[in-house]
């Protein structure tokens, strides 16, 4: 991606970008501010999602689909170069095992990319594994799977440390498929006992980040399956272990705003894996279907951050996790990278003052007018001046079509490519 092209196509389009930014940005009140922290706001991408996703019953892949892990890095490097927010990758082992970890971060450094939280993976068997997770892993009545499931933990963290990476986040698929099958309790017992096991390897200055989900791939019950589980765990094991959001991981018209709420007073939030969804994981692009949710999830995590005197930028782990089943990779990407910083950036356009005025004296109305004025507001203009103060494209998607940048990768990747994930 070279940074004079993108400067030309600011150049072609900086008028038109001056007048709506200038506009929206009358009303701002603490503009510089805003800006900064736009500037400063980066989520990492996941190494699993720069391929063509699928379901149970097919697959369609697009072309020039990376076919290793340092080209998933070089698509990673053109995100952030045409967003400036996308500074980081978060990888999932063993789909990307970083052999040569020197050389993988140099690679990374050259588009000034560095390493987000390290995924383990132990709900799949690998070819040459001993034990299978066909009924679980951390969960595992016997307890020879379950050291097996601690052990590639444990490796995780070390390919982890290699890469500068500080915090392992741990999703188990484990759970049971029909009533009777399982034991919740001791489940839930062979669970902690396992997760102690990872949670005494960390480093110091290391996490744990403990994803629940409810259901899929097992649909009776899920062994951590809610916050409340998720939670449970992280408070008996101790600092370091904290509850990873996932929004697609929660049943029908559940109120993530509100439990992102509670787990970040009790300093319980890992953070967050994006994506948007209509009925259960469906890992669609971040702000598709619901955005006004996303946004009162980040006004929650604004009011809550500041309460706690957090930096929005680095307090918790900022994450995609999706899955692109008919859109290219990049684009789709790009889109859930902008959709998450328009509802930041609509969450810090909240009059907080007086939205804590209008709740300590019980007025509904003027409570909901404060929260609608900044989700109605267009911030798209912000995000485009804050990414053009930090060279990048004033519109990352046209820059990308006009250079014709996945016709190049097909070119030189090929047409028939898949690349490792889900
Ligand atoms: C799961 C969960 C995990 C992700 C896998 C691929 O549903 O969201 O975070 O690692 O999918
Ligand atoms: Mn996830
Ligand atoms: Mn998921």
């Amino acid at each position: 991606m070279e940074q004079h092209k993108i400067d030309e196509y600011n150049q072609q389009h900086l008028k038109d970008h001056k007048r709506k930014f200038d506009f929206v940005a009358e009303d701002v009140a603490n503009l510089d501010g805003v800006l900064q922290k736009l500037r400063a706001f980066n989520i990492a991408i996941p190494s699993w999602a720069l391929g063509t996703g699928g379901t149970r019953f097919g697959r369609f892949s697009g072309g020039g689909e990376p076919r290793n892990l340092e080209e998933k890095i070089t698509d990673v490097g053109t995100i952030h170069a045409l967003n400036r927010s996308s500074n980081s990758i978060s990888l999932h082992i063993p789909w990307d095992i970083p052999d040569n970890a020197t050389a993988i971060k140099a690679h990374a450094a050259q588009y000034s990319l560095h390493f987000d939280a390290v995924n383990s993976n132990t709900f799949q068997d690998q070819k040459d594994q001993k034990l299978s997770y066909k009924f679980g892993s951390l969960h595992h009545t016997d307890k020879a799977v379950r050291d097996q499931a601690v052990a590639h933990n444990i490796e995780v963290i070390k390919y982890g440390v290699e890469l500068g990476s500080n915090a392992l986040s741990v999703w188990l698929s484990d759970g049971s498929n029909f009533p009777g099958q399982l034991n919740f309790r001791k489940a839930f017992q062979n669970t902690l006992d396992s997760l102690q096991q990872i949670y005494d390897a960390l480093p110091d200055d290391w996490k744990v980040w403990i994803e629940y989900k409810p259901f899929e791939p097992n649909f009776y019950s899920t062994t951590i399956g809610d916050w409340g589980q998720s939670h449970l765990l992280a408070s008996k094991l101790g600092k370091k272990a904290l509850t990873l959001v996932d929004l697609g991981h929660h049943l029908p018209n559940t109120n993530i705003e509100q439990i992102v709420s509670l787990l970040l007073m009790e300093e319980k939030l890992a953070g967050f894996h994006f994506n948007d969804s209509k009925y259960g994981d469906d890992d669609l692009t971040v702000g598709s279907i619901n955005p006004y949710q996303l946004f009162l999830i980040f006004n929650e995590l604004v009011e809550g951050m500041d309460a706690r005197g957090l930096n929005h930028a680095n307090g918790i782990g900022w994450m995609i996790d999706a899955s692109h089943n008919v859109k290219d990779p990049i684009e789709d990407l790009i889109q859930s990278v902008e959709a998450i910083k328009i509802a930041y950036a609509q969450a810090l356009l909240v009059d907080t003052k007086a939205l804590i005025d209008a709740q300590q004296n019980n007025d509904v109305a003027k409570a909901q007018e404060i929260l609608q004025t900044a989700y109605r507001t267009d911030v798209r203009p912000l995000l485009a001046e804050a990414r053009l103060r930090e060279g990048g494209a004033l519109s990352p998607i046209a820059v990308y079509r006009d250079l014709q940048v996945r016709a190049g990768l097909i070119k030189e990747r090929g047409d028939k490519t898949q690349a490792t994930g889900l």
